[in-house]
């Protein structure tokens, strides 16, 4: 059986491609979970497709991706917000016990239903918002079952939900207290044993590191990068979150697909992202609930051409929910975004940021048929609403998605 081919037509494109043009009103032709052709309907090429979609002239993005997220975890800590509203900071919660160890007690004592269970509604949450592709870290286990456990949960949401999971063995996300003082012995015990056995087992895509005081350092993170490299695992850091260590420039000469938060980064790393091609993935919800005082350095970034993602950052300490719409409003109003750029973060430079490019993140022949048909006027309004959906349709993989009620 050939794979059904597809018309939607009569729609508003914003492709978000590069090379071609980023608007345009006209059609797609889509050939089983793929994008085949995407024009003006003037220029449609003869075919006679199974299915015909009119939009109506409505507004069509590439399916949203989510490039940096925690979403599988157990329990909350809404107790930590209270303390945090009080004045304790992140960081002092963190020293004393609290914060990632927190929910690294919840998530060791879940079963992988009990996970499965309370981390569906998130990803249900981003899904009904236009995600299509998200990443998915590990990181609240910290034992190689416990991380395992995680990583597992994060695949059979894949499989279960109609969006693309991406996984991060985020391992090295703390000091699990079994190795508190010998935060070398961990390390060198993932780099030597838990990549490979996890990536043997089709666990993992990427790996992350948390470069930071209250977490590795950055000769810590090298030992890491080095043990992923020789197994061809691509990169990634939490660098420059809550002070600078110099981590984003070693990422980028490690060839790293993105340095994630930098609230801390300067000049001297925004060229560096730049120049390695490496993504500047931007964090606002986590500065926002944190009530941090320093924005990422978007207008040198900008300025250097660095590539800017925008992600939900979806964890239960400093950034508690599921909303990329919530993201996007954040990374203008707060960083200064355009909302061009917003929309790029969540699109093509998402894509890049979990190594997707080319496949995901643009209306382009050849890509995966994910997009979103919108009730808007403009993009603009993506980065606009606040706590308002503005969707219509998903598409995932060329399937129209069916929300209850839903009319069209
Ligand atoms: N930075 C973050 O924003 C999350 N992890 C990290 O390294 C927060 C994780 C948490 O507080 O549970
Ligand atoms: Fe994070």
């Amino acid at each position: 059986m050939h794979p059904p081919l597809k018309l939607w037509r009569n729609a508003q494109l914003a492709t978000c491609d590069a090379t071609s043009r980023q608007v345009l009103r006209g059609a797609l032709l889509t050939r089983g979970p793929r994008i085949e052709w995407v024009g003006e309907e003037a220029a449609l090429p003869p075919a006679a497709p199974e299915e015909v979609h009119d939009l109506g002239g409505a507004w069509v993005t590439p399916g949203l991706i989510d490039c940096h997220t925690h979403l599988v975890f157990a329990g909350t800590r809404a107790g930590e917000y209270a303390e945090r509203l009080r004045g304790a900071s992140y960081e002092q919660i963190a020293r004393a016990g609290g914060g990632i160890l927190s929910t690294v007690r919840a998530v060791r004592a879940a079963s992988e239903e009990q996970l499965f269970d309370e981390s569906a509604p998130r990803l249900a949450s981003l899904i009904a918002e236009g995600v299509t592709t998200l990443e998915i870290k590990s990181g609240y286990g910290l034992t190689l079952a416990d991380e395992a456990k995680m990583l597992r949960v994060a695949r059979a949401l894949g499989r279960a939900f109609p969006v693309t999971v991406r996984t991060t063995l985020l391992a090295a996300h703390t000091v699990p207290p079994e190795y508190r003082g010998r935060a070398q012995d961990y390390i060198e015990l993932i780099a030597r044993e838990w990549l490979p056995a996890l990536l043997a087992e089709g666990l993992i895509d990427a790996l992350d590191v948390f470069c930071e005081n209250i977490a590795f350092t950055v000769p810590q993170a090298e030992v890491l990068f080095a043990a992923a490299r020789a197994l061809g695992v691509p990169v990634k850091m939490h660098a420059e979150q809550l002070s600078n260590l110099g981590g984003t420039l070693t990422a980028v000469r490690c060839g790293a697909l993105s340095c994630d938060h930098l609230e801390y980064a300067g000049e001297a790393e925004a060229a560096a992202l730049a120049a390695g091609g490496t993504v500047a993935v931007l964090l606002p919800v986590a500065f926002y609930c944190l009530a941090a005082n320093r924005p990422p350095p978007v207008a040198l970034l900008r300025e250097a051409g660095a590539a800017m993602a925008v992600a939900s950052d979806s964890n239960p300490g400093s950034a508690p929910g599921a909303s990329l719409l919530t993201a996007m409003s954040m990374a203008t109003r707060l960083f200064g975004l355009t909302a061009e750029e917003a929309l790029l973060g969540v699109t093509r430079h998402a894509a890049r940021a979990l190594g997707l490019q080319g496949g995901h993140g643009t209306l382009t022949a050849g890509a995966a048929a994910d997009f979103v048909i919108w009730n808007v006027r403009s993009p603009e309004e993506l980065g606009y609403w606040i706590g308002f959906n503005p969707r219509r349709t998903v598409v995932r993989a060329a399937e129209v998605l069916r929300w209850p009620n839903q009319s069209s």
